[in-house]
């Protein structure tokens, strides 16, 4: 009979603290809204933008703000600090002299203070760029299709994981002494057993 209230109490805990969880999270959610963008999401343009506008639906707070336009060869191409104007954010650009794929990665500070993040693409075609730089883009393109930038890549996860070379050498050197204090003692009885 003792489990049922425990099983009770505990699904009781449960339901509490998920409830919790979700009263905190409803308040989290209300940041700034993205509502518009220049270039906007997913287009494909003929020609360079020289710069990229984020209209949100509500102010954008100064300070802690940032916009990154990568390129489809990772290369990132702000020109300038960012600019905000109540709900507005904008960037200048330098020259996009690469057809392609781009990324806008963004970091706002809502209106309620709490940052919001995220990201939206754009291509550009072969005819928004200069015919030289154009064909010149097709090694790159070929290569990396992928226009995400690959912070990712850890340079060394392995490192983190694999012991570090000091504790290998004290382990060896433990691993030595405890074999030789046993050849010691060892041949110590048999020197003893043998006089
Ligand atoms: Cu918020």
């Amino acid at each position: 009979m003792s489990r049922s209230p425990r099983w009770a109490l505990g699904a009781a805990v449960g339901l509490a603290a998920g409830g919790l969880l979700l009263a905190t999270a409803g308040p989290a959610s209300a940041h700034n809204v993205l509502v518009e963008s220049t270039p906007q999401d997913g287009e494909t343009l003929d020609s360079a933008p020289d710069q990229v506008e984020l209209v949100f639906n509500e102010e954008v707070l100064e300070g802690g703000n940032g916009i990154v336009v990568t390129g489809p060869n990772g290369s990132t191409y702000e020109d300038g600090e960012v600019q905000t104007d109540t709900e507005r954010a904008w960037i200048g650009l330098s020259p996009l002299d690469q057809a392609g794929d781009y990324t806008i990665n963004y970091r706002i500070i809502s209106a309620d203070g709490h940052p919001l993040e995220d990201s939206l693409g754009f291509t550009l075609a072969d005819e928004a760029v200069p015919s030289d730089e154009a064909t010149d883009a097709q090694d790159p393109n070929g290569t990396t299709d992928d226009g995400s930038p690959e912070e990712t890549d850890s340079e060394d996860p392995v490192a983190d994981l694999a012991m570090p070379p000091w504790v290998a050498v004290v382990i060896a050197i433990a691993v030595v002494g405890i074999v030789v204090s046993i050849l010691i003692r060892f041949m110590r009885s048999r020197g003893n057993s043998d006089a």
